[in-house]
């Protein structure tokens, strides 16, 4: 299986290496003076000019396996020696003004986390599995199939969707370093809208109207001022290039082309992972590059890391073969002992992930 795995990973390496050379910047950015979100966008297409890829981890120093809420601790930091690059945070809840995110990670603590990554030289991205602005059911309820039409056709609904929009443009435009300047972040949201698990999944919206969704985010991040994002388009795994840019709101909406693609099914799923993976990331990959933006892994992972090897045999020869800025696996949680993608102390994928750390390709935060 794995030999296989790997043979589909060359094949399709050397296809992707022909087709999406890796870009030089347009200009060459003053990274001393420009706007933090010129910096961070300068940051990225650096590791990507250099054939490096940014390691990222959610909700990272928060919580993890069989840890919740302490200071100080990471299970990626425990078992490299290092945090993460990229830290992924989920603001859902914060439109409903709850103090707490739908994990249950208090959004000051997430505030002081956030300022700590980029103050030790990281990255911060987010996700946003809201509530629907309407009815208030979560992210998952997909009854409804005029879900968005509701949002973005209707004044009420607009003005609903408006409402919460602004509570994460504002929460946005409160994130300031030591120095009183803004911190610059990705922001992906309406994501993994290709599948039909959440309510603005592709059964729940036409394609105007998702992009419509897009459209009042940003008016509204626009008329708030907000200057610090770079935003991410993230659908989940793809098999064409129309396919992937079927619902893709437009080159003005969208910095990072990026894709959410998991490994399911143990060594058996390896060959389907490896085909959707390189398949989709090769797309956004050719069509960052036509259109001089980034690409990303935005969101992957093997759950319970059924493949104590993954990280080595699966996740590195993925990103050594696309030309991704950075990739970012998805949570350790601390109530539900089988649901982690970063391996933790003691666990038999420790040396794989130890590998992966210090193969020159990845990048941890320092
Ligand atoms: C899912 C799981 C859930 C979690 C949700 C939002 O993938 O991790 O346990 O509540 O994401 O973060």
């Amino acid at each position: 299986m794995k030999i296989t795995a790997i043979a589909i990973a060359m094949a399709a390496a050397s296809m992707l290496t022909a087709s999406c050379a890796k870009q030089a910047p347009a200009e060459e950015q003053d990274t001393t003076t420009s706007a933090p979100v010129e910096q961070l966008r300068a940051r990225l297409e650096s590791a990507r000019n250099e054939g490096k890829v940014l390691f990222g981890h959610h909700d990272d120093p928060v919580y993890g396996h069989a840890w919740n809420g302490d200071e100080g601790r990471s299970d990626v930091l425990e078992v490299c020696g290092e945090y993460p690059a990229v830290m992924n945070w989920d603001l859902g809840g914060l439109e409903n003004g709850d103090g707490a995110n739908l994990d249950s990670v208090p959004f000051d603590r997430m505030k002081r986390e956030i300022i700590a990554q980029d103050a030790r030289g990281g990255i911060n991205s987010f996700s946003w599995h809201l509530r629907h602005p309407l009815t208030n059911v979560d992210s998952w309820a997909t009854a409804d199939t005029a879900a968005v039409s509701a949002l973005v056709n209707t004044s009420e609904g607009r003005a609903a969707l408006e409402k919460s929009v602004d509570a994460v443009a504002d929460f946005f435009l409160s994130l300031k370093n030591s120095e009183g300047a803004r911190i610059a972040v990705i922001f992906r949201p309406w994501h993994e809208h290709t599948g039909n698990w959440f309510w603005w999944g592709s059964a729940n919206s036409t394609v105007d109207d998702y992009k419509k969704l897009w459209e009042i985010t940003r008016s509204r991040f626009d008329a708030k001022g907000v200057d610090n994002v770079l935003w991410a388009y993230s659908p989940d795994r793809c098999n064409s290039t129309e396919k992937y840019l079927e619902r893709y709101p437009g080159d003005e909406y969208v910095d990072i082309l990026g894709a959410d693609i998991y490994h399911f099914g143990g060594s058996e799923g390896t060959p389907v992972y490896f085909r959707d993976a390189l398949t989709t990331l090769g797309v956004a990959a050719r069509e960052a590059a036509r259109r001089g933006k980034l690409a990303a892994f935005t969101e992957t992972g093997c759950e319970s890391l059924v493949v104590p090897d993954w990280y080595t045999e699966c996740l590195l020869p993925i990103i050594s073969a696309v030309p991704v800025s950075y990739v970012t696996v998805w949570r350790n949680a601390h109530d539900k002992p089988q649901h982690f993608y970063a391996p933790y102390p003691g666990h038999e994928s420790c040396p794989s992930f130890v590998e992966f750390y210090n193969n020159p390709v990845t990048i941890f935060v320092k």
